[in-house]
């Protein structure tokens, strides 16, 4: 007992100095662990801020491909009520959707000098169908688990992310968004001081090497349970964080973006800023308020209030309404340089939703198609067409297994001819 007392009383000591970084999301608390540990540590990443608004500024010419994101669910669960429903995950799932494609309700709040700027993403997020061994799946695993809170005074953020220390392990990082959910609750006080956390890509020119997973198999999200989904009767610090929007913000840190105020720790926060250039520098973080009057930096030749509407700052969830273009614009840079396999892995559906899984994907030497067992008998014709659609192979139904070796490297289409319809998918040949 004594040593569970001591446990909470440091915890609590080690927030205290530092009660700012109460919130859904773990990154300030990681870059002040990093700014201590490096003092070059804020240089260097004001210098890389530069460097993804430049690559934004050239970016400037968006294609309008969609891009959708292959998503798997880990609910981690030690009490039943842990363990969420898949429908409180599919509640999730259209939360993100609404706000990455500004269909959001609230959208009509984004105040008036920001209209200009507020952009969908053009990015979508979808239930994986397919797990990596290629069965048909939900998207969404449940675990249980003997780890009462996976929060530990180390803040060790990876035990969620291993089967050998409670958790569960990745599905393949590069084909999948991993997003865990569990329990982040400090012992015994049974209250979270974070609510959620997310590894930015490897290599992404706007954070400072070393920022992504520690091992390749910990990128992703994780979540705490009683921030998911809509929650409108929370109280207490959960009624300004009730509106699914912690996933919101940790994806876009996934997905490369930056909180808004630029994470300046200990400096002047006019001084540092999120390498985006339409959001208006700000100094700090709003903290679960709303407060519209908020100009913490003077911008020139406009000087713009704070935009506490943006999903990258504190705000209380109920006045976040928005990405920046320029914001999409990083994000599906992000997509296209860092995680461009997210989109290769799954095959496209179409509307009769018959399906294929092609594994392994990329591959060198063969691929595997997996459908559904009851559409196996119902396919007519496979062809493989290169990237300009020209039909490079054309097969016979009942072939599973395919030799690719011929085949130069590069992208492929995949088209299954089935009686009145067809699947499409895409390979990777390396
Ligand atoms: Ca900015
Ligand atoms: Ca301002
Ligand atoms: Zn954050």
């Amino acid at each position: 007992m004594k040593k569970a007392i001591l446990y909470i009383s440091i915890s609590l000591m080690s927030f205290s100095a530092n009660a700012q970084s109460f919130h859904r999301c773990g990154h300030d608390l990681y870059i002040q662990q990093r700014a201590n540990a490096d003092s070059t540590y804020l240089t260097l990443r004001s210098e890389v801020d530069q460097q993804i608004s430049n690559h934004v500024k050239y970016k400037s010419n968006r294609s309008e491909e969609i891009y959708r994101i292959p998503v798997v669910f880990h609910v981690i669960y030690n009490s039943a009520e842990q363990n969420l429903s898949d429908e409180k995950i599919q509640e999730q799932l259209d939360i993100l959707n609404r706000d990455y494609g500004r269909l959001n309700e609230d959208s009509v709040n984004t105040r008036s000098e920001f209209l200009p700027v507020a952009s969908s993403t053009g990015i979508e997020f979808y239930l994986a169908q397919w797990d990596p061994q290629g069965n048909a799946t939900t998207g969404i695993t449940h675990t249980q688990t003997d780890e009462a809170s996976f929060f530990n005074i180390q803040f060790d953020l990876n035990t969620m992310k291993s089967s050998t220390t409670g958790g569960v392990d990745a599905w393949d990082v590069n084909h999948y968004m991993n997003i865990w959910v569990c329990n982040l609750s400090i012992p015994i006080i049974n209250t979270p001081i974070i609510l959620g956390f997310a590894t930015p890509p490897d290599g992404a020119p706007n954070w400072p090497t070393g920022s992504a997973a520690e091992q390749p198999q910990y990128d992703g999200v994780v979540l705490h349970y009683e921030v998911v989904g809509e929650n409108p009767n929370a109280t207490g610090t959960f009624a300004t964080i009730n509106k699914g929007r912690t996933a919101t913000h940790e994806v876009g840190h996934y997905l490369g973006l930056r909180h808004i105020w630029g994470d300046g720790q200990g400096q002047d926060g006019c001084s540092v800023d999120d390498g985006i250039e339409d959001t208006p520098n700000c100094a700090e973080a709003q903290q679960q308020t709303c407060d519209y009057t908020a100009n913490t930096c003077t911008d020139s030749p406009i000087d713009f209030p704070d935009q506490i509407e943006n999903y990258m700052d504190y705000s209380d969830e109920n006045c976040m309404n928005m990405f920046t273009k320029q914001q999409a614009d990083a994000m599906r840079f992000v997509v296209e340089n860092f995680r461009q396999d997210l989109l290769l892995s799954t095959p496209t559906l179409n509307s009769t939703n018959l399906q294929v899984g092609i594994f392994p994907n990329p591959s060198a030497r063969y691929i595997h198609l997996q459908y559904p067992a009851e559409n196996l008998e119902k396919v007519v014709k496979i062809q493989i067409l290169d990237i300009d659609g020209r039909v490079v192979k054309t097969l016979s139904a009942g072939n599973q297994d395919i030799d690719i070796i011929d085949l130069h490297a590069g992208i492929y289409l995949l088209k299954v001819q089935y009686q009145g319809s067809f699947s499409c998918g895409r390979f990777v040949k390396l």
